[in-house]
């Protein structure tokens, strides 16, 4: 099977869990349960749940064992994005195509959407019964380590402190490795680790996650500038002088695509040792950063 119909198929999966864990469109109070299904059943790609269930198989789960768990990963991230667009945040109108949360429900709504989104990931992770619960455990901490302060929201914080100031290599790594590579990561070692991955299998995972978090995140920036390149007519150069912290501002835009390529290498030689099993992980590798550029 070809990776875009992997993704499919497990998107379509992960779609049904995630309606049956969201409150009902009338549970009350109805407006909160349904700001929370607006954003979680707008689209978007599942990558983060995906991950989880293509690791969890490679190392020997059934995938419906740890389905809860990628729908948690999926909640946080709906949650982040939520609380992103705010307009104490990106002030964003649109996302996947549909007006943001706040633009529909209101601010306040919004933001409790996005809290009750992080809450109903850790009750819905805690609730699986059917793995060692030892496992569950050290699921539900690394969940919420990569969510919080030490990860994303850390890396979201990180990212406003830097805004308007120059920000060197080192820094802009540290708010990608958090604000986005936080999540991809825990979604890779959540599957190890309630499959019961070995060290060497998980560490090995581990870099696929890390190589493959930075990777997404180097292509977001570069189709962010190509994006905007288009709607504005003016060339890269120019964009590339703007006061933004990203991979092609710090290093150009044909460095920043060598970057993603050699991360994507760096990607598929960290889990050599599952040969042809790990193969819809290696192009999921390729899928990532050929995202249209
Ligand atoms: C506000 C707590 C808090 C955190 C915000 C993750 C994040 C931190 C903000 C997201 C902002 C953003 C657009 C970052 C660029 C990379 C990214 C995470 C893109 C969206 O992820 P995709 O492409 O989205 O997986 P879909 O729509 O496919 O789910």
């Amino acid at each position: 099977m070809k990776v875009n119909q992997v993704i499919t198929k497990k998107a379509k999966l992960i779609n049904q869990t995630l309606e049956e864990l969201l409150p009902m469109e009338e549970a009350k109070p109805k407006k909160l349960s349904q700001a929370m299904r607006y954003s979680v059943l707008a689209g978007g790609k599942r990558l983060r749940p995906i991950l989880t269930l293509l690791v969890a198989k490679l190392i020997g789960e059934e995938e419906k064992k740890v389905l809860p768990a990628a729908c948690a990963l999926e909640m946080i991230h709906n949650y982040s994005l939520i609380h992103d667009d705010l307009p104490c945040m990106d002030d964003d109108d649109y996302r996947r195509g549909q007006p943001t949360n706040h633009k529909v429900y209101g601010e306040a709504m919004a933001v409790l959407a996005g809290d009750s989104l992080l809450t109903l990931a850790f009750e819905t992770i805690s609730r699986i019964n059917n793995i060692d619960q030892d496992k569950v455990l050290l699921a539900t901490q690394e969940l919420a380590i990569a969510a919080g302060n030490q990860g994303m929201v850390g890396g979201q914080a990180a990212d406003i402190v830097a805004e308007g100031q120059k920000i060197d290599k080192e820094g802009l790594e540290y708010i990608h490795t958090h604000k986005t590579g936080a999540l991809l990561r825990a979604a890779v070692r959540i599957g190890a680790i309630l499959a019961g991955a070995n060290k060497e299998e998980l560490a090995a995972l581990t870099t696929y996650a890390q190589k493959i978090g930075l990777a997404f995140q180097v292509v977001d920036d570069i189709l962010d500038i190509e994006g905007d390149e288009e709607k504005l007519g003016k060339d890269v150069g120019s964009d590339l002088e703007r006061d933004k912290a990203t991979f092609p501002a710090l290093y150009g835009l044909e460095e920043a695509k060598k970057m993603a390529q050699k991360l994507c290498q760096e990607a598929k030689e960290a889990i050599h040792i599952f040969g042809e099993e790990a193969k819809v992980l290696l192009e999921l590798a390729d899928y990532i950063i050929g995202r249209d550029y």
